[in-house]
C-alpha cells in the first residue's frame, strides 16, 4: 500500500487495515449490506448488495459476489475522481457523488482495478 503521507503511514495502515477487515466481514455477510447508507443512489430499486463503494483509496467491499445479469452500481464517496476497470468494462472517469453501472452477464470472477490509483482494485464474483 502506497501513501503519500509517509510521516504518518502507521496510523494509515491501521486504518487501511481496520477498513480491509471491515470488508472482510460485510464480504462475509454475503448479500446484506443494509447497514450501509444508500444516500446517493441513484435508483431506489437497485438492491444494496449490488453497490460497490469507492472510498479513497478502496472499493468496498472489495469482493463482491452477485447473480447473473444483475446490474452492479460503482458509486464514488470519496473526495478525489476514480474508476473501474474490468476485462471487457470501463467507466472511465467518476467524479466524487457520481456512479457508474455495469450488468455482469456471464459467470466468473472478474477482476478490476481504479487506474488512476494502483493497488485500488476488487473483484465482482457472478454465479
Ligand atoms: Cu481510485
Amino acid at each position: 500500500m502506497r501513501t503519500a503521507a509517509v510521516s504518518t503511514r502507521g496510523r494509515r495502515s491501521a486504518a487501511v487495515i481496520a477498513t480491509l477487515t471491515l470488508s472482510v466481514v460485510v464480504a462475509a455477510c454475503g448479500a446484506s449490506g443494509d447497514e450501509r447508507q444508500t444516500a446517493a443512489a441513484p435508483s431506489a430499486s437497485q438492491p444494496a448488495a449490488t453497490t460497490i463503494d469507492m472510498v479513497d483509496l478502496a472499493f468496498e467491499p472489495r469482493a463482491l459476489t452477485v447473480q447473473r445479469g444483475q446490474t452492479v452500481t460503482f458509486l464514488n464517496r470519496g473526495k478525489v475522481t476514480h474508476n473501474a476497470k474490468g476485462a471487457d468494462f470501463f467507466s472511465r472517469v467518476v467524479e466524487p457523488g457520481g456512479s457508474y453501472r455495469h450488468t455482469f452477464k456471464q459467470a466468473g470472477t472478474f477482476r478490476y482495478v481504479c487506474t488512476f490509483h494502483p493497488g485500488m482494485d476488487g473483484t465482482v464474483t457472478v454465479k
